[in-house]
């Protein structure tokens, strides 16, 4: 059975933000079984040598798929819609544009992103530095809003996993108030997060991790 690590306790500002998130909503709309392993952040479970082993990093989330450990969001997406056929194209020229916007996703956007908020998170607030970060985010979400004006999804004309990666890491720009103008992508956001299966998610993500 596919193992997948995902927080079972965590802080509470992260909770319902992880990267877990991303994995357990592509096994939703992939319908493949899995079970879950808790791991309790607070506790220092990632710490653990046994945890190293899975992931040298010590993040979440990883999977064990019968003895095939793969880390990291993107790589994770791309290796179930690979193993399921879902949610991701047959066609090789169709698959380019899957791995060029799950890139997208995870380079172009997620690091201006993550770094505005890590510079705020550590009192970077109304910086110098934090202006530049947010006018750097600004400028690839304005970009991102252009591509997206007459498109449903991100990649192809079907909702790939490009699309759990790119609704995602936009979910952390909302947060950080950056998403504010961008019609196209809002409503983008709102296309992919309206889907069951990412609502399904969510909802047992709430039931199930507990708040430190
Ligand atoms: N590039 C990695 C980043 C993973 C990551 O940052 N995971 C966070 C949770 S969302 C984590 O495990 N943080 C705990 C820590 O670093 O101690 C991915 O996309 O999987």
């Amino acid at each position: 059975m596919l193992k997948v690590y995902g927080f079972g306790r965590v802080n509470k500002g992260a909770r319902g933000n992880t990267r877990d998130l991303r994995v357990l909503w592509a096994l939703e709309e992939m319908g493949l079984p899995y079970e879950i392993v808790g791991m309790d952040h607070p506790n220092h479970d990632l710490d653990s040598a046994s945890y190293r082993a899975v992931n040298p990093f010590g993040q979440i989330p990883a999977i064990d798929d019968d003895g095939v450990v793969v880390t990291e969001s993107g790589a994770i997406l791309l290796y179930l819609g690979r193993k399921s056929g879902k949610l991701f194209p047959q066609d090789l020229a169709s698959e380019a544009q899957v791995l060029r916007w799950s890139m997208a996703a995870l380079n172009s956007i997620e690091v201006p992103v993550l770094s505005f908020w890590f510079v705020n998170l550590c009192g970077g607030k109304g910086t110098k530095p934090s202006e530049a970060l947010q006018n750097w985010a600004d400028m690839r979400l304005k970009q991102l809003d252009g591509w997206l004006a007459n498109r449903q999804y991100i990649a192809t004309d079907d909702f790939t996993v490009a699309d759990i990666l790119m609704s995602h890491v936009l979910a952390s720009a909302a947060n950080q108030q950056l998403l504010k103008t961008y019609a196209n992508v809002l409503a983008y956001q709102a296309r992919c997060t309206e889907r069951p299966a990412w609502k399904k998610t969510l909802a047992a993500y709430f039931e199930r991790v507990e708040a430190a």
